[in-house]
């Protein structure tokens, strides 16, 4: 009978504390079989954020680090110079990345870091019971946007993937979605890809991944995979913004 499930060996037995239709499971998935595929897991070193995702150093089963709120690229900037043969990544959500650590992750791009980053965009703070976050999209609802996101009040939402395209030291920068499982295989091939751009030495690699917050949203799991599709899609266009020519 053909295996249609296997476990891998980059996640620990600890059951995820993610509430159902959650997509940080699927991405933690992804992340952990990369590692496991590239055969780097002994010499992985994570660091974990704030937000839903503070327990990711519980269910990585490599060496993690946690770090406070938006620092974990100067963690991990500061574990890779000190340790070169690593391979040492950062997950992130949005509060944290495009929020709290704004000027840690264009730091670290800028400065070339060969580090990776895994970014994940859920258009609100979840952790924290769903305020406004830089990417929450215009008009949607948030606990500190009641009547909806006020582009005159909060501005635009940010395209943290565009935004760092334009930095030198970043090169190699994807925006993926795991809304469905066409696009997790995607996503999963641009991870992997991030990973073999800090092993070949180039610089520092994001891939922004489009993720799900039901409970946030108001949202069922399924009605929350084609809200993030109807809506996060077409102000959030997946591709690649930079590639190395040695990992094409
Ligand atoms: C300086 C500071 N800022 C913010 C917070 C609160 N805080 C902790 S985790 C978090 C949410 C981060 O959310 P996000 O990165 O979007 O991840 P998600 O929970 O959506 O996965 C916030 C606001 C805090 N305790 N202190
Ligand atoms: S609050 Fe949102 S981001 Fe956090 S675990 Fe629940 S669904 Fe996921």
């Amino acid at each position: 009978m053909a295996k249609v499930f296997e476990k891998t060996k980059g996640l620990t037995d600890k059951p995820f504390h993610y509430c159902p239709g959650c997509t940080h499971g699927i991405i933690h998935r992804l992340v952990a079989e990369v590692l496991e595929e590239l055969g780097v897991l002994g010499k992985a070193i994570g660091v974990a954020p704030v937000g839903c995702s503070v327990f990711a150093y519980d269910y990585f089963n490599c060496d993690m680090h946690e770090a406070a709120h938006g620092r974990a690229p100067a963690v991990a900037t500061g574990i890779k110079r000190v340790h070169p043969d690593s391979v040492v990544f950062t997950y992130q959500g949005d509060g944290d990345l495009a929020s709290i650590g704004t000027a840690e992750i264009i730091h670290a791009a800028h400065r070339g870091e060969k580090i990776t980053t895994i970014f994940v965009n859920n258009a609100i703070y979840g952790m924290t019971g769903g305020q406004m976050a830089p990417t929450t999209l215009v008009g949607q609802k948030a606990t500190t946007a009641p009547y909806g996101r006020d582009e005159n009040h909060a501005g635009r939402p940010l395209k943290v993937s565009e935004m760092l395209a334009t930095i030198h030291g970043a090169k190699f920068v994807e925006r993926v979605s795991v809304h469905n499982p066409a696009n997790i295989r995607k996503a999963k091939k641009a991870i992997k890809k991030a990973f073999e751009v800090q092993l070949a030495g180039e610089g520092f690699a994001i891939v922004e991944v489009l993720s799900t917050c039901p409970t946030n949203w108001g949202l069922t799991p399924t009605e929350a995979l084609k809200w993030l599709e109807e809506n996060m899609l077409p102000y959030y266009p997946l591709g690649n913004f930079r590639t190395p020519e040695e990992v094409k």
